[in-house]
């Protein structure tokens, strides 16, 4: 099979300079039943990326260079996977960062897996064997695991670990069944929606465990804004696939509604403040069983077999005092963290305000939903492709 390597580049003079020999002398030589081809595609780089390229084409035919404008990672590589589907006719490509945070010798482990029989092979840092570096800070580590983690909870799909590793092989056959024109992300986050894609495709996935190395020469290109715009990411495509998450949204947002409904009637009512409090988040949580039971989970045997109402009352209910009880620690650790307050634009604002909302999109949520599907509604929450 034809298998076309995709390097994306940005400033990456120094590491293309050894990663292109490496590859042709020592790595390509242990594919023995495969046509190894590489694919640069190098945004126009500033440092002359490409001038190093082009002088390692002379001595090597299999390497080819696509150069273009700088439009994100995720847009150099659909550019780089068209050209390979089409111009190069490639069997599979692999998407392999050139900075050599992806190790080289890696590569002839994933083509082992596409030998046998696997569709699309991920580099995995979350499967035994797997691993991220050492010398990242704390930070870095666990955005890297929460992100993963986050996914994999939010599409309900638990038989993949790496949600966001970018150490790829895939059949041509699967990328040929995705819009590539159309994807959400022109960034990072292109990533995510390609794997969720592929699987939905029923894909036959396999991991492999690969060291995710640090990087030594070059700068990095991931910002802020990646991160955020993962997070879009994932819960769009969450959106697109589970009406029923969507509804649970609703339901959960017409519940933070009565809950302040209740609570300004209970102070205009002149009843204690924390009398108050109870009865609003108890109108609340009713209000979100009774609504999640009619609508949002009124498909399931729990409903349609009229399983007992009251013992899903009490889970939910027992459910929705571990939700408070998760954004009781997560304002207690921000306050003892940060402080009883945090300065934004000049002013002083209650750490509990700030952080609330977060604590709700990324724990409270996620956690929720699962326990809904799992324990309470006990809907099929598995439905993926067995790998
Ligand atoms: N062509 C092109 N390549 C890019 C672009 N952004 C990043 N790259 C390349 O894609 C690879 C991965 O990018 P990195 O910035 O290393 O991202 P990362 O590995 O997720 O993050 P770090 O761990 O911080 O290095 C590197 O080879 C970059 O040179 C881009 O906009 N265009
Ligand atoms: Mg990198």
């Amino acid at each position: 099979m034809k298998i076309v390597v995709i390097l994306p580049t940005y400033n990456e003079r120094e590491n293309i300079k050894e990663m292109l020999p490496l590859l042709e002398e020592k790595i390509f030589p242990q594919i023995k039943n495969h046509d190894m081809q590489i694919l640069v595609v190098d945004d126009n780089s500033p440092d002359g990326t490409s001038i190093e390229v082009r002088n390692f084409m002379k001595k090597w035919k299999n390497i080819d260079l696509l150069s273009g404008d700088k439009n994100g990672l995720g847009a150099a590589y659909v550019r780089g996977m068209k050209h390979a589907m089409g111009k190069m006719k490639a069997g599979a490509v692999m998407e392999f960062d050139s900075d050599f945070q992806h190790d080289p010798q890696d590569i002839p482990r994933l083509v082992d897996a596409l030998d046998l029989g696997a569709d699309y092979v991920i580099g995995s840092r979350y499967v035994k064997g797997g691993s991220i570096p050492k010398e990242w800070g704390i930070d870095r580590k666990f955005l890297s695991v929460f992100g993963s983690l986050f996914t994999r909870i939010v599409w309900l799909n638990f038989q993949i670990h790496d949600m966001t590793s970018g150490f790829k092989l895939t059949k041509t056959e699967f990328l040929k069944k995705i819009d590539l024109d159309n994807l959400i992300s022109n960034n990072f986050a292109y990533k995510m929606q390609i794997l969720h894609d592929v699987v939905k495709k029923e894909a036959k996935v396999v991991e492999v465990p690969i060291a995710f190395l640090e990087r030594e020469k070059g700068a990095s290109k991931i910002s802020k804004k990646d991160q955020f715009e993962s997070l879009y990411v994932v819960l769009r495509l969450a959106v697109y696939d589970h009406k029923r998450f969507v509804k649970f949204l609703i339901v959960g947002g017409t519940g933070f509604l009565i809950q302040y409904v209740v609570l300004y009637l209970s102070v205009s009512a002149n009843l204690e403040q924390f009398v108050g409090a109870g009865l609003s988040a108890e109108a609340a949580i009713l209000s979100n069983f009774f609504l999640n039971n009619i609508w949002t989970f009124n498909d399931t045997k729990e409903v349609k077999e009229k399983g007992n109402i009251f013992a899903r009352l009490i889970k939910f209910n027992t459910a929705s005092l571990g939700a408070i009880g998760i954004q009781t620690l997560s304002i207690y650790i921000a306050v003892k963290l940060l402080g009883e307050k945090i300065s934004i634009l000049g002013h002083a604002v209650h750490t509990s305000f700030i952080v609330l909302l977060p604590t709700i999109v990324l724990l409270v949520i996620p956690l929720n939903y699962f326990i809904y599907n799992k324990l309470i509604w006990k809907t099929q929450y598995l439905k993926k492709k067995q790998i």
